[in-house]
């Protein structure tokens, strides 16, 4: 395969992504190409990140929730994402383990990264999630959930946690596992949305 090319990712990096996904070696010297065809820079910038999602949501404002996503997978958070931080991401929301899956959600909903998430925090992200659901879906959505407000107050009650308490990682995984209702109120799934009207 093309070695001059591939030498561009470096081995350290390579070696670090096969260890941490489940792409081949072959795999991610193709996604480093057309990574660098997209971005010359070898960097996603918040605001290039923030137009990617507007093109998936053209109805909606996924500006807010774009920032989050952005934030949780900028890991050294220096306000970029390097192919190291971009093939991570996409390792772990598509292919990758239930846990690693959970354990991003908990970066996501722990807003200000001090390892724990409180109910403040579940209602920011959800009202960025809110802001993505056309206003026509949000009235096919039961009452106890067709509000920012109603749906964070309905995940801290599946949690068992009162208004003051905070959610552990192990916490926030573990009341996931065990109840399949908090995953679906924790996502944006537009298809459950619009299953909800049959
Ligand atoms: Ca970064
Ligand atoms: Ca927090």
């Amino acid at each position: 395969m093309g070695n001059s090319k591939s030498g561009a990712l470096s081995k350290e990096i390579l070696e670090e992504l096969q260890l941490n996904t489940k792409f081949t070696e072959e795999e991610l010297c193709t996604w480093y190409q057309s990574f660098l065809k997209e971005c010359p820079s070898g960097r996603i910038s918040k605001t290039q990140f923030e137009t990617i999602y507007s093109k998936f949501f053209p109805d909606a404002d996924p500006k807010a929730y774009a920032q989050h996503v952005f934030r949780s997978f900028d890991a050294n958070n220096d306000g970029t994402l390097d192919f190291k931080e971009y093939m991570i991401a996409l390792h772990m929301t598509s292919s990758g383990k239930t846990n690693q899956k959970l354990e991003w959600a908990f970066s996501l909903y722990d807003v200000d990264g001090n390892g724990t998430i409180n109910k403040q925090e579940v209602l920011e992200i959800i009202t960025a999630i809110f802001k993505m659901i056309t206003g026509e879906d949000q009235k096919h959505l039961p009452d106890d959930e067709n509000t920012p407000d109603r749906r964070t107050n309905k995940i801290w009650d599946y949690f068992g946690k009162k208004d003051a308490d905070r959610l552990t990682e192990g916490e926030f995984i573990q009341g996931i596992m065990n109840n399949k209702e908090i995953l679906r109120l924790i996502q944006f799934e537009p298809q459950k949305v619009k299953d909800k009207r049959k």
